[in-house]
């Protein structure tokens, strides 16, 4: 798919046969460019309460899923770093909103939030209740949310947990934030019960997006990725010369650590 937000071009750059460019490295593909994007993924912070979170102004993408739903391993996976979620693991870290920032070059221009997984049965319930009313407070008022990755094992579906947090968001999709379904461990399901997880998750997403990933078949992690990319660099369209995104720099090192 052509992400909507291609890098800016005059023209030349632009051509798909290649056309001469003089010494310049081919045009990064979208892909690359994304996936680059989101291996810059840091530790900003930790927070157990909403209030302790940092006002932020660049946009801020939420993870959300119940327990072992592949949460970190799929956060692990869209970044390519082990240490991530490792991050989100260390004690009194568990129960908290973590934040990473993104961004090249030491400049920040999104921020990812990894949200606890909810629906752990060995969880006591004041904890459990405590943390649905932060999640729930957080994901109504957080004023630079954009979008929100719901991870979702298809084998068990959307639990009721799940539900509820979608009726939560539902009136903020409708207004305009960004909502993927993303089904994990698609490598445990066949061509057939995939299609069917396809099509009832899209029929519960309410306008959002469903797509199928598999961090052990290194399933959707391109679209993925790009679409996390187009939702924190969205297309200004009202005048034409801010139809594209910011120049894109110069190609970095992307094995860089
Ligand atoms: N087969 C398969 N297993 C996965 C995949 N992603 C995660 N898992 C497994 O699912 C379990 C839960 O994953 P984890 O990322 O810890 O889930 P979390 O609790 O939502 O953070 C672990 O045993 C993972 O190895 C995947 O893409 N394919
Ligand atoms: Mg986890």
């Amino acid at each position: 798919m052509i992400p909507t937000s291609t890098p800016p071009t005059d023209g030349s750059s632009a051509s798909p046969s290649g056309a001469p460019r003089g010494p310049q490295p081919p045009l990064k593909s979208q892909a690359v460019i994304a996936s680059g994007w989101m291996h810059t993924a840091k530790f900003l912070t930790t927070a157990p309460q909403l209030h302790h979170l940092p006002p932020l102004t660049v946009p801020e993408i939420a993870f959300v899923g119940r327990s072992n739903a592949g949460k970190s391993t799929c956060i692990n996976t869209l970044t390519q770093q082990k240490q991530l979620a490792y991050a989100s693991k260390k004690p009194g870290r568990t129960q908290n909103i973590n934040l990473f920032s993104l961004g090249k070059q030491g400049v920040t221009d999104a921020v990812l939030a990894d949200l606890p997984g909810y629906g752990y049965a060995a969880v006591p319930k004041a904890d459990k209740i405590r943390w649905q009313q932060v999640m729930a407070n957080y994901l109504v008022t957080r004023e630079n949310l954009v979008g929100i990755v719901m991870m979702c094992d298809p084998r068990h579906g959307l639990t009721e947990l799940d539900e509820i947090l979608l009726d939560i968001v539902r009136p903020r999709v409708a207004e305009g934030l960004k909502f993927l379904i993303l089904l994990t461990k698609a490598d445990k399901l066949n061509r057939e019960e995939a299609t069917k997880a396809l099509s009832i998750a899209r029929l519960q997403a309410g306008g959002g997006e469903v797509k199928l990933f598999s961090a052990l078949k290194k399933q959707g992690i391109d679209e993925a990725s790009q679409l996390l990319w187009q939702w924190a660099h969205p297309v200004v369209k009202d005048t034409p010369a801010a139809a594209a995104p910011a120049p894109l720099d110069e190609p970095e090192n992307l094995d860089e650590d």
